[in-house]
């Protein structure tokens, strides 16, 4: 049956309306999700192991009755090597290569992040100091979405940072262990791997208990009730993002071959039902040539029931004027993932402001960057590439402000500092900066 994928075009009258409606994605907020968290997160709160290790046995269905204590679900160094030890020589090899290719590109963010300070004629020296967070709690998912790629883009710039702590939890449904991610976290440098999930994961890592040190900030992707986890505990530690479905939008003037472009759509496709995947194009007869494509290898495609329903229900093949409508298109779309498959992508790059991650040329396909080109996969979703960036090095380090005020800085900045204490009317605050004026003395 071939496929039902909704296609635009942008001389029509309609369009943004019809676009807009396609974008439109509010993770829903449900009433029982958040009442069970808020339950469970209370319950870690006032009870800490005992009920973490209740939830784990039941939610996670604990085989030969479940665990009798947190110990059986720390796992240990020597288990982490014998995971990466085990692993086929060729997995290995590519988890390091891409472990090593991701820490290569984060630690030039590292470089740029550096402090400064600087000093003012009467000696007052003003900067900024950064220091890595302590210690980090990272969420890796169990079951069908548990990547040990995904470990490596949320540990690596971690390390990277100089965090001196980092916590990884995984839930292991039915007390499977996920050889690939536990590898994953022994090449990363994880500092201690449990393998607890969901709420009561999230509420001990921020709570702490008798064997959870309290992190300080908790990132990476979970369910629904992970997320709604992290909602609530952010404030008492920090979170990263609450990630939506992927997103792929491809820009392609109609050079790049046809299956290329259909199995780039299909490789965020397949991740989700709601993931979003759409072509732009000012090309029709190309557009058609994809559609083909698409048609001719979804069924070869093992997750093809996954594929349908998310280029069905979200997914379009677009019509556009030219390149550059495209551009300006996208950058309303604001994608997590943005391929230019042109002849010439960067003059089209320089139009792009809005967009998670950019892909320049037909060889730069998005899938390659999900596992091995360096930068992260961690990235902003449901169009907040308008307002924020890629996972990295500095959603792991914080800066604090460090002031030197000299005796002479301290004459001119007391009496700026008194005049506008006494226009706010505060005393203690205006007489503290005038006792230290010399005429004061
Ligand atoms: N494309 C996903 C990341 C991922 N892909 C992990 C494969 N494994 C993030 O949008
Ligand atoms: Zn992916």
């Amino acid at each position: 049956m071939p496929i039902q994928i909704t296609k635009l075009d942008s001389s029509q009258a309609g369009f943004h309306t019809a676009l807009s409606a396609l974008l439109a994605f509010e993770a829903s907020t449900d009433e029982a999700i958040e009442r069970s968290v808020a339950a469970i997160l209370a319950d870690v709160k006032a009870r800490g192991d005992a009920a973490v290790l209740e939830y784990t046995n039941r939610f996670d269905r604990i085989p030969d009755g479940g665990a009798a204590s947190m110990a059986a679900f720390d796992i240990g160094q020597a288990e982490l090597d014998a995971a990466l030890a085990g692993l086929p020589e060729a997995q290995r090899l590519a988890l390091q290569t891409a472990a090593e290719r991701i820490r290569l590109f984060h630690q030039r963010q590292k470089q740029e992040l550096c402090g400064f300070s600087y000093t003012e004629a009467d000696g007052t020296v003003l900067g900024q100091k950064i220091t890595p967070l302590d210690r980090v709690g990272i969420y890796v998912p169990g079951g069908k979405a548990a990547y040990p790629s995904s470990v490596l883009m949320n540990a690596v710039p971690a390390k990277v940072a100089g965090v001196a702590e980092i916590i990884m939890v995984v839930p292991t449904p039915d007390g499977v262990k996920n050889q690939m991610v536990l590898a994953a976290a022994a090449i990363a440098g994880v500092t201690r791997v449990i393998t607890i999930g969901g709420a009561q994961a999230v509420g001990a890592l921020a709570h702490g208990t008798a064997t959870i040190a309290p992190v300080d900030k908790i990132v990476g992707p979970g369910n629904a009730y992970v997320a709604a986890a992290k909602r609530r505990v952010f404030g008492i530690v920090g979170i990263d993002m609450i990630a939506g479905p992927s997103e792929i939008l491809i820009i392609c003037d109609g050079s790049t071959d046809p299956d290329w472009v259909a199995m780039d759509l299909f490789s965020q496709a397949e991740h989700d039902e709601l993931a979003q995947a759409i072509l732009l194009c000012p090309d029709a007869d190309y557009i058609a040539r994809v559609e083909a494509s698409i048609n001719k290898l979804l069924p070869t495609m093992p997750r093809q029931d996954t594929i349908r329903t998310s280029l069905s229900d979200r997914g379009a093949l677009v019509k556009v004027r030219d390149m550059a409508e495209a551009c300006a298109i996208a950058n309303s779309i604001a994608a997590e993932h943005l391929e230019i498959s042109a002849e010439n992508p960067q003059q089209w790059a320089d139009q792009i402001r809005h967009a998670g991650a950019m892909f320049l040329g037909r060889f730069s396909s998005e899938s390659l960057g999900d596992y091995c080109c360096g930068p992260n996969h961690v990235l902003p979703t449901s169009r907040t590439a308008r307002f924020s960036s890629p996972l990295g090095v500095y959603d792991f380090q914080k800066r604090s402000s460090v002031i030197f005020v000299s005796e002479a800085g301290a004459q001119t900045l007391g009496k700026v500092a008194a005049e506008l204490a006494y226009g706010e009317g505060l005393q203690a605050h205006a007489r503290s900066a005038e006792l230290r004026l010399k005429s004061n003395a």
